[in-house]
C-alpha cells in the first residue's frame, strides 16, 4: 500500500520522509511525489529470526510518497498537488508542531480543502450523470447509472455536512462503484505531529485528540539531526534533551497498522519473513502475497499466534500444548499469525 505524507507547504513533510526513509528528498522530484521504502522494524520478527536461524530474514516494507504540499493561500496549484495524492491508499497527516501555530485550526483547514476537492469531484459526476440520463439507452445500463447518481448525492450528503466520505459508510460493492474517484477523505487518515524540541515528551493538546485520537508526534527534523552524529555526541545531546531513545521504529509500525496493515509470518530455516496483508483478510488472501499458486490451491494453514509460539518456545511444544491449530479458507488472519499454508497444486 502506497501511504501518502500529505499537509500544508512547509510543515515537514519532506523531513519526515528522509527521516523515515532514510532517501535525501529530491525536491525536483517532490514536485510529482517521491517514492522511498522503509522497512517496517518488529521485534517479534528479530526473536523468531534468533530462534529459527535462518538463511534469510525478510522484513515487511511501506512505500511511503512525499507529496507537495498545499498552499493555504496562493491556491491556484492546489488540485494538480491534490491529485498527486489520490494516487495513494492511505495519507498521513503532517502537522507544523514547530512554529507554534494551532494544531487544531492546521488539521481543520486540511480537512477542509480535501472535503472540498472530494465535493466538487462528486457534484460533477452526478451533473455528468443528469446529462448522460437524457440520452437513450439499454434498460441495464439506465439503472446502474441511477444507481450510480443515488449514491454519489448520499456521499454529497455527507461531505456537504462538512463530514469525510467515510463517514457515508459505504457497503464493499458501494465502496467499488466509486473506487476510481480516489476520493481522499474515503482513505484511511493517520495525523503526526512534526514537533520541536520545546515540545518533546508533552502530550498533544486535548483539543487535537479529540478530532484526531490516534494522532503521534515525534521530533523528525531532531532525530534526523542526532543520527548524524558520532555515537558520543549523540548521547550527550540526548541526555540533554530528555530523549532516552528514538520514536522511528515506533512511529513506522504505527504508521503501517495506522493504515489497516497487519503482519503474519512464515518461519523456517531457509526464510523468516513478515508479509503484509489488510485487517481482515482470509488465509488464502493471505497465502496469495507468498504466490497466487498457494491461494488457487489452498488446503488450509497450519496458525499458532506469535505470543502463544513465544510462551511454549517451540512448534513441538506449541502443538503439545494444543495452540497449533489448522484453519480453512474463511479464517480471518490476525496480526502476528505464524502460518504454514497447505496447498494442493
Ligand atoms: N525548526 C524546525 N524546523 C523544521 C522542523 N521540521 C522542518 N523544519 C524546516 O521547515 C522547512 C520546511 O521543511 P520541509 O520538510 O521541506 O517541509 P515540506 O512539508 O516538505 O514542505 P513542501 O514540500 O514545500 O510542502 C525546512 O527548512 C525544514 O528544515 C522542525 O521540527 N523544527
Ligand atoms: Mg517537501
Amino acid at each position: 500500500m502506497k501511504i501518502g505524507i500529505a499537509g500544508f507547504s512547509g510543515s515537514g513533510k519532506s523531513t519526515v520522509f528522509q527521516w523515515l526513509t532514510g532517501d535525501a528528498p529530491d525536491h525536483a522530484r517532490a514536485q510529482y511525489g517521491q517514492v522511498g521504502n522503509p522497512a517496517v522494524p518488529d521485534p517479534r520478527l528479530d526473536y523468531l529470526s534468533a530462534l529459527f536461524n535462518p538463511k534469510k530474514t525478510t522484513q515487511t516494507r511501506m512505500e511511503l510518497l512525499d507529496t507537495p504540499g498545499l498552499h493555504p493561500t496562493e491556491r491556484k496549484d492546489n488540485p494538480r498537488r491534490l491529485a498527486i495524492m489520490r494516487d495513494a491508499g492511505g495519507l498521513m497527516v503532517v502537522l507544523d508542531g514547530y512554529s507554534g501555530e494551532s494544531l487544531t485550526d492546521q488539521l481543520r483547514r486540511f480537512r477542509e480543502e480535501l472535503l472540498f476537492a472530494d465535493l466538487e469531484i462528486v457534484t460533477n459526476r452526478i451533473d455528468k450523470l443528469k446529462d448522460m440520463a437524457k440520452k437513450t439507452k439499454p434498460t441495464k445500463q439506465r439503472e446502474l447509472e441511477e444507481a450510480e447518481s443515488a449514491l454519489l448525492q448520499r456521499v454529497a450528503g455527507v461531505l456537504e455536512k462538512g463530514e469525510g466520505a467515510a463517514a457515508a459508510h459505504l457497503r464493499p460493492d458501494e465502496e467499488k462503484t466509486i473506487r476510481s474517484f480516489q476520493l481522499l477523505t474515503l482513505k484511511p487518515e493517520l495525523v503526526f505531529v512534526n514537533i520541536g524540541e520545546d515540545r518533546i515528551a508533552k502530550p498533544l493538546p486535548e483539543e487535537l485528540l479529540k478530532v484526531a485520537p490516534t494522532a503521534l508526534a515525534a521530533p523528525a527534523k531532531l532525530e534526523l539531526e542526532l543520527a548524524e552524529l558520532s555515537e558520543e555526541d549523540r548521547a550527550a545531546f540526548m541526555a540533554d534533551l530528555g530523549l532516552t531513545e528514538f520514536s522511528k521504529d515506533e512511529v513506522l509500525r504505527k504508521i503501517f497498522h495506522g493504515m489497516n496493515q497487519i503482519v503474519f509470518f512464515t518461519v523456517g530455516e531457509d526464510e523468516c519473513r513478515a508479509w503484509a496483508i489488510p485487517k481482515g483478510s482470509t488465509a488464502p488472501q493471505g497465502a496469495a502475497q507468498i504466490h497466487t499458486d498457494l491461494e488457487h490451491g489452498f488446503v488450509r494453514a497450519e496458525v499458532v499466534a506469535y505470543e502463544d509460539f513465544k510462551k511454549h518456545g517451540s512448534m513441538k511444544e506449541a502443538k503439545h500444548h494444543g495452540v497449533y491449530r489448522l484453519e480453512g479458507k474463511t479464517y480471518v488472519v490476525h496480526d502476528g499469525d505464524i502460518m504454514h499454508i497447505l496447498a494442493s497444486t
